[in-house]
């Protein structure tokens, strides 16, 4: 065994803030879906870091906060009694998901899952894992996904289907009731990823329809490490039914909670309290003040860059602005030189800046007088 020398707190305190000074700053940061924590997040987490929610008999205190939150990101999806738990993110809420579709349909031996080509990579994860097929169907003009184009690569092996309430790469809302139609004529459940949208479409003027107000939506996915404003990891899952998350049980003889719906075994409290916090203190008024702004700086970049000859590609459906350059990783590089960091999408390429909370007018107007300079070295 390797000598691992003691170091003096100091020390080693040292070493972890020289560390933190290379990462960047989140006002340089103009393509992330992720965002400072609020302040009342910070002091939740700190409360609760060393619950274990895994063996929430020990902890019933912090299991009702979970149990609170779920309630309240249900009635904010329209259904105040939705099962649920929470998760580390988007990932393993749609593992889960994926993973409830296949055991309802125990009966098929190659299952597979529709979904438009815009669905998150966690997807890929989640088939791999569950050996399930994924087929990816193709996109209408407007970048949402088109059911007739899903219709086409279903057959009597489709065990369900995905839409995206917040596509990542543009911020698209899939037609969701239409899409909930196909899964009614087909027998099959429908699974929302609303890992970015959940928490931005039901604070908009005019939400589209995409949550249990749909009939046919079974499972949801919430990411409040993205706009709620919490502390990293949070996700949330909510099924429809506790029937659903019961497909996931397996028994734990030897614990007093006896069986376990979760993937993680043992789970942090921490984030989930940061969460409930963020949601509590802001309520819905709160929260519409938060994203009325991201969309007001959204539509002022939106105007700015088609000023400069570059505009959106879409007029943005969310707090997401995705707009053509002559050359993408070019301007990218440019502008990490300048000490922005924004990313793309993939097909067709674009820069993206998602205008996070984080993301002020002042910071805009900054980025913008470089991204000008930028433009002409293209
Ligand atoms: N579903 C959607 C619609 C997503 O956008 C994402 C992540 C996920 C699921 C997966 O969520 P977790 O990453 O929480 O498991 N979307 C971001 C993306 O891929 C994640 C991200 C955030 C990446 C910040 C980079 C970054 O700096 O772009």
């Amino acid at each position: 065994m390797a000598d691992l020398p003691p170091w003096p707190a100091p020390r080693v305190e040292a070493r972890l803030r020289r560390a933190k000074r290379r990462d960047t700053p989140y006002g340089r940061i103009l393509g992330s879906m992720c965002t400072p924590p609020h302040p009342i997040a910070r002091r939740a987490h700190g409360m609760f870091l060393e619950t274990n929610l895994g063996d929430h008999t020990l902890f019933p205190g912090c299991r009702s906060i979970e149990e609170e939150l779920i309630g309240m990101l249900g009635a904010l999806a329209h259904h105040p009694h939705a099962a649920g738990y929470h998760t580390s993110g988007g990932t393993e809420s749609n593992v889960q998901a994926l993973r409830i579709l296949r055991n309802l349909h125990r009966r098929t031996a190659h299952p597979n899952i529709v979904a438009p080509r815009s669905a998150h990579f966690s997807f890929e994860k989640a088939a791999d894992l569950l050996r399930i097929e994924f087929r990816r169907a193709p996109l209408g003009a407007d970048q949402r996904a088109d059911p007739a184009a899903m219709e086409r690569l279903m057959d009597r092996n489709t065990v369900g289907l995905v839409a995206v309430a917040g596509t990542t790469e543009f911020g698209q809302v899939d037609p969701i009731p239409e899409i909930g139609a196909l899964a009614r004529d087909h027998h099959v459940g429908l699974h929302v990823d609303g890992a970015f949208g959940a928490l931005v479409i039901p604070f908009l003027p005019r939400p589209p329809r995409f949550d249990f107000r749909v009939p046919e939506v079974a499972t949801l996915s919430i990411d409040p490490h993205k706009m709620g404003m919490a502390t990293i990891p949070s996700g949330v899952l909510l099924a429809r039914t506790q029937k659903l998350l019961d497909t996931l049980t397996v028994q734990t003889r030897y614990l007093p909670t006896k069986e376990q719906v979760t993937l993680a075994g043992t789970r942090s409290g921490a984030a989930a309290a940061a969460t409930y916090a963020v949601l509590r203190h802001l309520g819905t008024s709160g929260m519409k003040r938060v994203v009325a702004r991201c969309m007001e700086n959204t539509r002022y970049l939106a105007r700015r860059l088609t000023e400069l000859g570059t505009p959106p590609l879409l007029e943005p459906p969310m707090n997401l602005v995705a707009f053509q350059v002559p050359n993408v990783e070019g301007a990218m590089r440019l502008l990490a030189r300048r000490g922005w960091r924004v990313s793309r999408t993939h097909r067709p390429p674009a820069l993206r800046i998602v205008v996070m909370p984080h993301v002020t007018r002042m910071a805009l107007d900054r980025f913008l007088q470089d991204y000008q300079k930028v433009l002409r070295q293209l």
